[in-house]
């Protein structure tokens, strides 16, 4: 796209959806480092987001972790997502942290841990109704540890049936995103453990459910953007987790460990309609700051999705469909290289004067004092974690 006000409209309306445990405290399994000034309840966790909505322009919606976003109303939780200028995003299914599941949820060996398992996928479309979320988000840990451990085929057969029973009880607009992941916690097998497996349910399933890429859980080399271009192609690219990772599900600042990747995804997405919202792709985060200032820390993750997205804009696709049909290959590796050799800090900085903003969130963001107002506010009570 040359034309830079057709790149600006295109970053203009991008919406980048961030994580309500993003904002709370997290670690690893050695230690979770507590940080001052941390939400306690999801509302909490909603003003946080509105912080990094306020600076970016383009985050207004949060994706929810069900049980750890549990509340007595949602219609009052949603009239405050509403007055902070947000909208709940995808609802998160969480069968993974209970003592019945420790041989899995959907696909466990007792019906009667499947049906409780079930029943929670089913709790959290109440919550979309009720929240007006259009996005049931799905993962399982669902795997075994050992050979012979239990039936692999069996085990699909139980996910099956579990997602079909989820997906019946869909409305019109109501979608089941369906995330796949290599490994962890289960080490032998795992149920869903990549794009095939979670594609090939999608697809029996019907229109409503779509694929999931999480960028942190693929083996070490996986062509992200080969997925990406295949799921686009089919309609089945529902949504983007997005973080980095250096070895395995780091959970790490989108943008932060290989850039190139992420301009190389930007590309497929650009290039394939991924941006239009017709579409539908949901740009989310997931992401767990375990070392970093919060808030700062999504912004900077959200800034960085959007200036690999702008790159991906600025690739002049002319150009590098000739070169690509005359087969010169070294041309058409330039074309894309020029995109993203360019710094388009500058781009960014005036497409947020346009709406009104700083034209340096993160700046912006550290000058506001905010973060010293919510660590003296938020004193007493239980901060949120995610539990582990
Ligand atoms: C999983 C997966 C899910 C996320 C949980 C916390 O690895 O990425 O999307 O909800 O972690
Ligand atoms: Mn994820």
């Amino acid at each position: 796209m040359s034309d830079v006000s057709a790149v600006k409209a295109a970053l203009k309306s991008q919406v980048i959806e961030t994580p309500s445990w993003g904002y709370g405290n997290s670690g690893t399994r050695f230690k979770v480092f507590a940080q001052p000034g941390v939400p306690r309840t999801p509302f909490e966790k909603l003003a946080d987001a509105a912080q990094v909505h306020a600076h970016t322009g383009v985050a207004p919606k949060v994706s929810l972790h069900i049980p750890w976003d549990r509340v007595e109303d949602y219609t009052a939780l949603t009239r405050y997502a509403e007055e902070l200028g947000l909208r709940i995003g995808a609802i998160n299914s969480n069968v993974f942290q209970d003592e019945d599941f420790k041989l899995g949820s959907v696909t466990h060996p007792d019906p009667k841990v499947r049906r409780k398992a079930i029943d929670h996928l089913l709790e959290c479309v109440d919550i979309m109704d009720a929240t007006g979320s259009p996005d049931l988000k799905l993962w399982f840990s669902d795997g075994t540890n050992y050979p012979g451990q239990d039936d692999i085929a069996g085990r699909q057969d139980r996910l099956a049936e579990a997602l079909a029973e989820v997906y019946q009880r869909l409305g019109d607009d109501q979608r089941m995103l369906l995330e796949y992941k290599l490994f962890e916690p289960a080490f032998y097998t795992t149920d869903v453990p990549d794009w095939g497996t979670s594609y090939a349910h999608c697809l029996k399933l019907g229109p409503k459910a779509q694929v999931v890429v999480d960028t942190g859980h693929h083996a070490p080399g996986t062509n992200i953007e080969f997925i990406v271009a295949f799921l686009l192609r089919e309609g089945k690219l529902g949504a983007f987790d997005f973080n980095s990772r250096f070895y395995a599900d780091d959970d790490l600042m989108a943008g932060a460990a290989d850039p190139f990747q992420l301009f190389r995804i930007m590309h497929e997405v650009v290039k394939n309609g991924g941006l239009r919202s017709e579409t539908g792709v949901n740009f989310m985060l997931d992401q767990c700051h375990n070392i970093e200032a919060k808030i700062p820390a999504v912004i900077r993750s959200v800034t960085n999705v959007q200036e690999a997205t702008a790159k991906a804009l600025l690739i002049d696709a002319e150009a590098l469909a000739a070169a690509q049909l005359s087969g010169d290959v070294l041309a058409a590796n330039g074309v894309l290289m020029d995109a993203f050799n360019t710094d388009v800090r500058p781009l960014l900085a005036g497409v947020r004067e346009e709406l009104g903003l700083a034209p340096d969130p993160f700046a912006a963001y550290l000058a506001s004092g905010n973060q010293k107002r919510i660590a003296a506010d938020r004193v007493g009570g239980e901060q949120a974690g995610w539990g582990a």
